[in-house]
């Protein structure tokens, strides 16, 4: 790529701002300090035990999850990156168990930042491909200050989505409403170069990613789609399927983006109160606006998830995107069960 061609993150967000009015200056900001706070996280994981950055952190977090010390870490990297700039008015994570608000010390803005600091990190200590997840939401109202209930709203309220993959590249997905952009990290140069615009996912797919170690917990109508995807080209789908699992959200879905697929991790029986494993405000949510963007479909299998108004910051959502024929799929099944 010449040096003409390439453009900076940092281009490509003012001309999105001069050329398209899709962004304010202040999300501009927002998403160029998330982008430094990747960066940051990436250079931590990618010391590994050379940075004493591998194992457990001791502790536990809302989830009931062990906390990695890489997920500690990749907090507090984009908690100390964001609450000075003067563009958000609050943050929610993954790793908090309630909303940080931004010091009164600092000036209050329009937005509010959700995110999974650092997301399969069960992964981080085998050294497969691990990554950050965050969603961006406008706050309602101008009066300072915000509450947990602020950033109780629909997906399709997002006002930007993305993720960055920590893994042979370090990789940022983005949108902000306007298709789907892909930057690869120049590690050389430190900058975000844009290597890919207008991402578009395959509609159809012969690929699926699921945790098959979880089958006999699954309902009937994802136990029914899985079997008839198992039967091949001699069974009612009429092809044959390959299966991938990363067991890292960020990895399965930067593979789907790039070349189709369909993701699963649906409701179980191993605790029916608990709709599913993913939770939907900063995995769901972001990454069913950035699948929709690149011309997929993200569902619980019964609704779309960016419809669903949630209850409570860490709730979770079943969750089947990508492929959009392959996801109608899906739906198909979940209709039938219900006659
Ligand atoms: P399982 C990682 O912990 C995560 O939240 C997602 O990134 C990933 O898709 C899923 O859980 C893996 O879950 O049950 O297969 O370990």
């Amino acid at each position: 790529m010449s040096t003409a061609q390439r453009i900076s993150l940092s281009r490509y967000l003012i001309e999105q701002q001069r050329e398209h009015g899709h962004i304010s200056a202040e999300l501009r900001l927002l998403i160029e300090v998330v982008a430094r706070a990747c960066k940051h996280i990436a250079v931590s994981v990618n010391k590994g035990a050379l940075g004493e950055v591998l194992g457990t952190a001791g502790s536990a977090n809302i989830q009931g999850e062990v906390q990695k010390k890489l997920d500690v870490i990749a907090n507090e990297v984009l908690i100390e990156a964001n609450e000075w700039g003067g563009h958000l008015a609050g943050m929610a994570s993954e790793e908090m168990d309630t909303i940080h608000v931004v010091p009164n010390r600092y000036p209050q803005g329009e937005y509010m930042l959700l995110f999974d600091p650092l997301d399969g990190s069960s992964n981080i200590d085998i050294n497969v491909s691990i990554g950050t997840i965050f969603s961006v939401l406008r706050k309602v109202g101008h009066a300072r200050g915000v509450s947990e209930a602020d950033f109780l709203q629909p997906g399709k309220a997002q006002a930007a989505a993305g993720y960055c993959v920590y893994g042979p590249q370090t990789t940022l997905v983005l949108t902000v409403g306007d298709g789907v952009s892909v930057f690869t990290l120049d590690r050389e140069l430190g900058s975000w170069i844009l290597t890919a615009e207008n991402v578009q996912i395959p509609p159809a797919t012969q690929e699926f990613a699921i945790n098959m170690s979880n089958m006999r917990h699954w309902d009937e109508p994802t136990r029914r789609y899985i079997h008839d995807c198992l039967a091949g080209a001699d069974g009612p789908r009429g092809k044959d399927f390959n299966m991938r699992w990363v067991a890292s959200m960020v990895a399965d879905v930067h593979r789907i983006l790039t070349r189709g697929g369909v993701f699963l991790y649906p409701w179980d029986t191993r605790d029916p109160t608990r709709p599913g494993k993913l939770r939907l405000m900063y995995e769901a949510n972001p990454m069913g606006f950035i699948v929709e963007q690149a011309g997929g479909l993200a569902s619980t299998g019964t609704q779309r998830i960016l419809d669903i108004v949630p209850t409570e910051l860490h709730q979770r959502v079943p969750v089947v995107l990508g492929s959009r024929d392959e996801v109608e799929a899906v739906m198909r099944y979940h209709d039938q069960a219900q006659g």
